[in-house]
């Protein structure tokens, strides 16, 4: 049985890697961090009891700050596959923590590639990193494709540059078959709350409700190429399974903005929203209710105003197309989010205490 360690496995595209390669027949190893709560929400439906025999799904503690698990990690499991999923992933954040966003997401890449190397497997283990659309930040050519410059701007795309160019220095001078997907933004029902589609999906399906008043956004401008989370893990492995190791663009081809994604789940939700004023003062409508505002806290220091990627290549060379339209996908993720607003609104009307978190 093929064995494939993923780190980042609590995470929205660990979790979706996970359930596929298990349906690959894999025998899958994840790397979770410790915290003081639970962390595995997403993948519990795959959690196997650590005292059953015969498990093909095993966790391990570790950290992409901490060599010493992941040389322990990899030399225990001998995975054929590396899959570095984990990251410190929020934009926004990454300017409040710029210091743990470039030790996780830069120097975190350098301890896994090196910890190939110090165990001997540079011939014997493939490496997925999971690269990303940010590097090309301030664009300068469009669609962006493998040969356009990057310019990153924040400190999560700075990192996430290290780690790509670390990956290409090691396949380029250890022979690693090492690998960079640069994804564009790709989405779910298991998407992070505070990312901008989900945070949408949930509170307009709470203001539906009735469990909320207003969605408080950023930059409703800002235009994204959005795919699916499911259609993007399959490409991660079929990355793998070439003669040779290449970096590939893996994209949609379409774009849409914040107020168009706004839109089209409130259209979900039959919300007719009116959009009136400009800039800070730009405000949505139902009816009479204003239930969406700009907040400027959500601006980012410098912003990626606009990505569109070109996934060409990847559909030359791997035969990948995304299957799930951007329509499809709002869908998906709104009638998720309403009915766990239904679930909360039912705790709430047998007297519970049901929180919101805002952010
Ligand atoms: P998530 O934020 O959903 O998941 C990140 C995962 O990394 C979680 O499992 C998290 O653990 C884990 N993690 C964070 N810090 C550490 C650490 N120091 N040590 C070990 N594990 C850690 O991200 P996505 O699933 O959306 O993205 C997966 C990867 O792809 C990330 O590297 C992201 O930067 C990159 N990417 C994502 C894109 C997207 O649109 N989704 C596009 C392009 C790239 P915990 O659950 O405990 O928080
Ligand atoms: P992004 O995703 O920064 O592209 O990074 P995010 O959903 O956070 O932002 C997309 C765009 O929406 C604008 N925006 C807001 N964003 C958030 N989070 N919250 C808001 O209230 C809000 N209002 C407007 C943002 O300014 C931005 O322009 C994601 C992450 O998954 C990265 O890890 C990954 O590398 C990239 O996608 C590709």
């Amino acid at each position: 049985m093929k064995k494939a360690l993923i780190t980042g496995i609590t995470g929205q595209d660990g979790s979706y890697l996970a359930e596929f390669l298990l349906n690959k027949g894999y025998e899958v190893h994840g790397i979770k961090r410790r915290t003081s709560l639970f962390n595995t929400d997403r993948i519990d439906h795959l959690y196997q009891d650590p005292h059953v025999s015969d498990r093909n799904f095993i966790l391990h503690h570790g950290d992409l700050t901490d060599s010493s698990s992941l040389i322990r990690i990899i030399q225990l499991v001998q995975p054929a596959e590396i899959y570095n999923l984990a990251a410190q992933s929020h934009v926004a954040v990454s300017f409040e923590e710029p210091e743990y966003t470039a030790n996780s997401d830069a120097v975190g890449t350098l301890r896994l590639l090196e910890a190939i190397r110090i165990l001997g497997m540079e011939k014997t283990t493939r490496f997925y990193q999971a690269s990303t659309s940010e590097l090309f930040g301030k664009v300068q050519e469009t669609p962006q494709r493998e040969t356009t410059p990057f310019y990153p701007r924040s400190p999560y795309a700075v990192a996430k540059l290290y780690a790509y160019w670390i990956t290409v220095n090691y396949r380029e001078a250890y022979g690693i078959y090492a690998c960079n997907g640069i994804l564009f933004n790709h989405e779910s029902p298991v998407r992070g709350e505070t990312f901008v589609t989900r945070k949408i999906t949930r509170a307009l399906s709470r203001i539906k409700l009735g469990l909320q008043d207003t969605l408080y956004l950023g930059n409703l401008d800002s235009k994204r190429d959005w795919g699916h989370a499911r259609d993007y893990v399959e490409m991660q492995w079929l990355m793998l399974q070439q003669p040779l190791p290449d970096d590939f663009v893996i994209a949609t081809g379409v774009q849409y903005s914040v107020r168009d994604f706004i839109n089209a789940a409130a259209h979900e939700l039959e919300i007719k929203i009116r959009w009136e004023g400009k800039g800070l003062d730009e405000v949505g409508y139902w009816g009479e209710r204003p239930i969406i505002s700009v907040d400027p806290r959500y601006f980012r220091p410098t912003e990626v105003e606009t990505l569109l990627g070109d996934p060409a290549k990847a559909r030359q060379r791997l035969g990948w197309t995304p299957k799930i339209t951007f329509q499809e996908l709002v869908t998906e993720m709104v009638q998720e989010d309403f009915k766990i607003t239904e679930r909360d609104e039912l705790v709430k009307k047998h007297g519970y205490t049901v929180y919101c978190h805002n952010e």
